[in-house]
């Protein structure tokens, strides 16, 4: 039996998933007596430092957290649960940690965006149980803009190269921590679970790799395009340029779990489902999309982000619904990250007018809550060309492949509702102010390429990527594995996004790596 300390913030059902799946059943803590019965205590984290100590301090469980972890008993804290440890956050002045640890928890300082998010390995400094039988090679994944800083190095499990070399595991006798997710990482993450809950022998991973610096992965995300088709089931589906009809019927691809499900086993990195009839249903009546991110994260262990219908709504009877408590609903069914498409254009559409932050939006809500990694911004641009820059007050490049007219110039107009209406924001300006409100992540699609095979828009990637320092992902136009490795070495984004020829099966996600490997830094092809 496991007990697990949920304080109430972020998607640690995928946690329980991964202990359940390894066979073992999981006790949640409901008071200090629960925490401080506890043979092995697990509590994940995710969010702001602010809010889980003041969430902990509401269910009077610092105290009994305090004297459980002074007593070296088996625990294993993750991303914010080994910050937690420490004797307080620069992301929340002023508020005090648990001090176990002592140090504190800073901000990353360096010239690479910002959070870190994607797969990396590390350096085992000392023999852990918690690394039998890894090899030391292996990647892991991370999400976090803060890093934990020691004052006494004995302390030190695993350090991690991002700009600096980090500390991203600590180990003090029984309590462990890491600072990469293990139940997001495979089959390399459920083994160090397993370890834990197995009570391993202490080992070093057999290439310990002391010195070798670890690199940030590229990412190669699959992504799902959820709707119901005219019989009302609900089914992945593809447009091209958008359009998702053929003949007159939905596009129908697939089922989402179990398409998730065979992506996860060929080597995804992550899986973002949209929900692209989300502007109009309502996602809490919308049940289904619910449903699908519960079963899929019973079985799928890497990031899972969901998008469409994320927005204020107020039903039928009057009652009015937060586009927290939506977000909050996807989290609890298993999304790490939810993305917003349509509302970001409508908030920076009013941040722009106003000038200043209103603490109110979708963006700043959802970011304070569940940090700003957990905040995606789908863009759907599509290009406006046009004969000079001064023609229109927006971000203009010259561009490679002139328009109709032979116009060598243009802007990439923002949409909203899947691409059915064309509003005054270009990329460029809504990626720099949806950051500038606390966006963790750029999605960054392009109707005109969506579904043509023809390749990603490495001009529009450049122009957003130059703008802003939070990650992007690179999506629409995919039609070759060559297509990846000329986003990835024409461009900086960090990771990249297709459809259409994954769920096609014309160049499976495998190949994609196979072609990747040793020209760029990826993770292993499948989850072994
Ligand atoms: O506006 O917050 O409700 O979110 C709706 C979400 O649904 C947005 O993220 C929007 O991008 C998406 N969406 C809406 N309509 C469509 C559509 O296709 N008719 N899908 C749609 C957009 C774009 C990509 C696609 C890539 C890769 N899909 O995610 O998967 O272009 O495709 P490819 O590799 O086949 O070229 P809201």
């Amino acid at each position: 039996m496991i007990t697990f300390l949920d304080y109430g913030a972020g998607n640690v059902r995928s946690v329980i998933n991964a202990i359940e799946k390894l066979g073992e059943s999981v006790r949640i803590v409901r008071n200090g007596a629960d925490l401080l019965a506890a043979e092995r205590l697990i509590f994940p984290g995710v969010g702001h430092f602010a809010n889980m100590i003041r969430t902990l301090e509401e269910k009077d469980l610092i105290e009994p957290l305090r004297a459980y972890l002074r007593a070296g008993r088996p625990f294993l804290g993750i991303c914010l649960g080994l910050q937690a440890l420490f004797e307080g956050s620069e992301e929340a002045p002023g508020v005090p940690g648990l001090g176990i640890i002592p140090g504190r928890v800073r901000r990353f300082d360096v010239d690479l965006a910002v959070p870190h998010i994607g797969w990396n390995g590390f350096r085992a400094l000392q023999s852990s149980t918690i690394l039998s039988g890894l090899r030391g090679d292996e990647k892991f994944y991370f999400v976090h803009s803060y890093h934990v800083v020691p004052r006494d190095e004995s302390v030190v499990l695993t350090r991690t190269d991002y700009g600096i070399p980090f500390v991203s595991g600590i180990q003090q006798g029984n309590v462990i921590a890491t600072q990469f997710h293990p139940e997001k990482s495979g089959e390399d993450g459920l083994r160090i679970l397993r370890n834990f809950l197995e009570c391993a022998r202490p080992a070093l991973p057999e290439l310990s790799g002391r010195s070798a610096s670890t690199r940030l992965a590229k990412r190669i995300i699959a992504c799902l395009d959820v709707r119901s088709d005219d019989r009302g089931d609900l089914v992945v589906t593809k447009g091209d340029r958008y359009d998702v009809r053929e003949e007159g019927a939905v596009r129908n691809l697939g089922k989402p779990v179990e398409l998730a499900r065979r992506y996860y086993e060929d080597g995804a990195d992550e899986i973002t489902f949209l929900n692209i009839t989300g502007f109009r249903d309502f996602p809490l009546e919308d049940m289904p999309m619910l449903e699908v991110l519960r079963q899929t994260s019973l079985n799928v262990f890497v990031p899972l982000t969901i998008g469409g219908g994320i927005r204020d709504y107020t039903d039928e009877n009057g009652r009015r619904y937060s586009s927290l408590e939506v977000a909050s609903e996807y989290f609890r069914s298993g999304a790490d990250k939810v993305s917003i498409g349509s509302d970001a254009v409508l908030i920076v559409e009013a941040y722009l007018k106003e000038r200043r932050k209103t603490g109110r939006s979708a963006i700043e809500e959802i970011a304070r809550v569940y940090g700003s990694q957990a905040v995606v911004i789908s863009i759907d641009p599509r290009r406006v060309y046009v004969r000079s820059p001064e023609e229109v007050r927006h971000h203009v490049i010259e561009t490679a492949t002139p328009g109709p007219g032979g116009e060598r110039f243009c802007w990439y107009q923002c949409t909203i509702k899947g691409g059915r209406e064309g509003r005054e924001v270009d990329a460029v300006t809504l990626a720099r102010a949806c950051e500038e409100l606390g966006a963790g992540e750029i999605l960054l699609n392009c109707i005109d390429r969506d579904g043509t095979h023809l390749g990603f828009d490495i001009e529009l990637i450049n122009a957003v990527k130059g703008a802003v320092t939070i990650p992007v992902i690179a999506s629409s136009g995919a039609g070759s594995a060559e297509h990846f490795l000329e986003v990835f070495t024409r461009t900086k984004v960090e990771s990249a996004l297709a459809a259409g020829i994954f769920h096609r099966e014309d160049v499976p996600i495998a190949a994609v790596k196979r072609h990747l490997q040793s020209k760029v830094e990826i993770r292993g092809v499948g989850p072994r």
